[in-house]
């Protein structure tokens, strides 16, 4: 049986990557709508750390409240065009999937903070939301603009660098593409990431002809291109 729970938010985020993972390896996804977004799974009192994404297997019980162990999880457990080859091939995905991950963490996070008026500091477990301490909202989308631009630079040179296509790490799409899909998409087509797009002039990934040229192959696979709309109908 290849079935999962997975608590998460009706957003992008950090679940539609899973989802997806999910598809492509044939595994069946319960899609629960978390807390504050929904009610079928109280975040604060049933994921040990507070957070999602959170996943349960029907098949042995497992439970996994980190994202990147989810799908490290499932791409091992349930074997198929996503599962690293060798070793060398599953560092260099984890490598990738640390640098979206940070990307994620260090400025869509923060940018969904301004986007839903979550404007305190320490509103997320008391977590930090330092770009909006001084200065405001103004300053917040300045700085996170500067960091978004001066991040994807340094990828777009390692891609060029590397040489490696049409995926992050050659012919084969791997878990961290789809990560990087998701985020480049998120931003390019959801309601919430306007902002960001107005700070960049209506093209937030101009110049980083790599990237967009992965994210389109991943975008190309036919269990990707399907649900392509959701990008569009989520807020962020
Ligand atoms: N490293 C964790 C981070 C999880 C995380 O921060 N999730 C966010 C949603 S994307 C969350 O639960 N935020 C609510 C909170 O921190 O209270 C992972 O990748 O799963």
């Amino acid at each position: 049986m290849k079935e999962i729970d997975l608590a998460y938010l009706p957003v992008i985020g950090r679940g539609e990557q899973i989802n997806i993972i999910c598809k492509m390896h044939g595994v069946k996804v319960n899609y629960l709508l978390s807390s504050p977004m929904g009610e079928d799974f109280d975040k604060d009192k049933q994921a040990p750390f507070g957070t999602i994404p959170w996943m349960k297997d029907h098949a042995n019980g497992l439970e996994l409240n980190d994202s990147m162990a989810i799908v490290q999880y499932l791409v091992a457990q349930y074997p198929g065009p996503l599962t690293p080859k060798t070793n060398e091939h599953s560092a260099r995905v984890s490598m990738y999937w640390g640098w979206v991950q940070d990307y994620y963490s260090f400025v869509l996070s923060p940018f969904h903070d301004i986007i839903t008026g979550h404007n305190e500091i320490f509103w997320r477990n008391l977590r930090l939301t330092d770009s909006l301490a001084d200065g405001g909202k103004d300053a917040g989308i300045t700085n996170l603009t500067k960091l978004h631009k001066s991040r994807f630079e340094f990828f777009e040179k390692h891609l060029s660098d590397t040489g490696f296509r049409p995926f992050l790490t050659g012919s084969e799409c791997s878990y961290a593409d789809i990560f990087l899909y998701t985020c480049v998409r998120a931003v390019e087509e959801t309601g919430g990431f306007g902002i960001l797009r107005e700070a960049c002039g209506g093209k937030p990934f101009e110049g980083f002809e790599n990237v967009s040229g992965i994210v389109n192959a991943v975008g190309n696979i036919p269990e990707i291109k399907s649900s392509a709309s959701k990008f569009s109908e989520c807020p962020i």
